[in-house]
């Protein structure tokens, strides 16, 4: 039988008004009962009462009770809404601690629900996702996952498969059976490729909306004093980057990140590229260069007052094959033709505007977004070994030899929603989850 445990649900940082206990497990009814002096509730109902150490009185709370089958983790779970100061609920979590609950892992809440069918992965990650959105469609998105379209489009692709698997095994284990479709190579290769088409469509839908969870990372680069750490400060309000009118101020990468329109972009701000001797400038150009690789979109930032300068000129150069747009700054001082702003001057609305055309696009209400990694690595694994497949049949292999990649790729799947044998995966998955979830 598994351990009753213990946490804090509502977070053990500050000191909240309120702070949920969260017990979950067979004798969480009678831990709990050991220190509160009210009744055990019937099902889904509210008691009243006092915790108590021995015959010290330490919190008035109200307990809620839920019986076993029908809860989250499917185990009776008890939560005691106490008094939420960290001593007080450190003090509770102590009490049920001594009398027989153990500390949760990080996650152990929502590995039981999934270990007792309550919840697949797909959901269990869903939920993990809400909890940690920085956005509101980010938030959105995961509540999507919970009425389980994800799970049945992933079902719905790995019972087809099956299906093609069963059937070449029928054909060859009993090649007199009649009834059954001969699964031909000509026939299946068809088949494979109307499969292939469907996981085409969710990985293209899915990079797509990468950027509405990981956000966009947008890097400001350009030459020294144009006005970079100025732009960061206008963009996020704040001032968060020096700003000074001696060239080459920054030196290291500043960061800081704003929702526009749909989605969270991730602004760095970077020293400024040219060419000089200076040792430790030179360390923070190569820190902005390694960022232009890692960018999604550049703003190249020019000073309007020098339009045409080798340094950028320079820079331009490095910016061959990613995406990047031209924004000339200082337009309070000279005006220019396209993107032009005045940082100093939080005039950068044409800019955002860009910005927000270049996203507006991704479409959250699309149910084939897969937004989780984990997932996604999943089928596009799967979709490989599909791919593999159908290489092997249009080289005339027979079904009976690509039958090999048709069940890697359904076994993929299956990791997907979470029919796993491997422990060790489980752990690892629900280790990044928060404790008391
Ligand atoms: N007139 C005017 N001055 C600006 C504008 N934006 C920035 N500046 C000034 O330009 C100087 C340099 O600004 P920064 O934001 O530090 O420039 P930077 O590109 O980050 O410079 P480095 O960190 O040295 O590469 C400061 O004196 C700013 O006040 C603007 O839109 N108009
Ligand atoms: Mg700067």
């Amino acid at each position: 039988m598994m351990d009753t445990i213990v946490a804090i649900s509502s977070g053990g940082i500050t000191n909240v008004p309120i702070s949920i206990i969260r017990i979950s497990g067979s004798k969480a009814f009678e831990i709990v009962k050991k220190i509160f002096t009210g009744k055990i509730g019937t099902n889904k109902t509210i008691t009243y009462g006092y915790i108590k150490d021995e015959k010290i009185k330490i919190d008035e709370v109200l307990v809620s009770w839920f019986f076993a089958p029908n809860t989250f983790t499917g185990e009776n779970i008890v939560e005691i809404n106490a008094h939420g100061g960290i001593v007080n609920t450190q003090r509770i979590l102590g009490l049920l601690l001594s009398n027989g609950a153990r500390l949760a892992q990080k996650g152990e809440f929502s590995k039981r629900a999934f270990l007792n069918n309550k919840i697949d992965l797909i959901k269990a990650e869903a939920i993990h996702d809400l909890i940690f959105a920085k956005t509101q469609e980010q938030a959105e998105l995961s509540v999507k996952k919970f009425d389980g379209q994800t799970s049945n489009l992933i079902n719905n692709l790995q019972s087809k498969i099956l299906k093609l698997i069963a059937t070449i095994e029928i054909n060859i284990d009993y090649p007199e059976y009649d009834d059954v479709e001969i699964l031909t190579q000509k026939k299946l290769l068809p088949k494979l490729k109307e499969i292939l088409k469907e996981f085409d469509e969710i990985i293209y839908s899915s990079r797509s909306s990468r950027y509405i969870f990981n956000g966009i990372n947008v890097v400001i680069i350009g030459k020294p004093n144009v006005g970079k750490s100025s732009l960061l400060n206008a963009i996020l309000n704040e001032e968060k980057a020096i700003v000074t009118k001696i060239p080459g101020t920054t030196r290291d990468v500043v960061e800081g990140s704003i929702q526009i329109g749909q989605v969270l972009l991730n602004f760095k701000d970077t020293a400024g590229i040219h060419s000089t001797k200076n040792l430790i400038e030179n360390i923070g150009i190569k820190k902005s260069i390694k960022q232009i690789e890692e960018a999604d979109l550049i703003i190249h930032l020019i000073d309007a007052q020098n339009k045409n300068d080798k340094d950028d000129i320079l820079i331009k150069n490095k910016l061959k094959n990613k995406k990047y747009i031209k924004v000339f700054n200082k337009n309070d001082l000279v005006k220019s033709k396209g993107i032009s702003i005045s940082a100093k001057n939080k005039d950068i609305k044409s800019l955002i505007d860009s910005i927000k055309k270049m996203y507006k696009d991704i479409d959250l209400n699309n149910n084939k977004i897969i937004n989780n990694t984990r997932q996604l690595s999943l089928i596009i694994s799967s979709q490989k070994s599909i791919k593999e497949a159908i290489k092997g049949l249009e080289n005339n292999f027979q079904p009976d030899t690509v039958i090999i990649d048709i069940q890697k790729a359904w076994e993929d799947l299956g990791n997907i929603i979470g029919r796993v044998d491997n422990t060790n995966l489980l752990d690892e998955m629900f280790k990044n989850f928060c404790l008391g979830k």
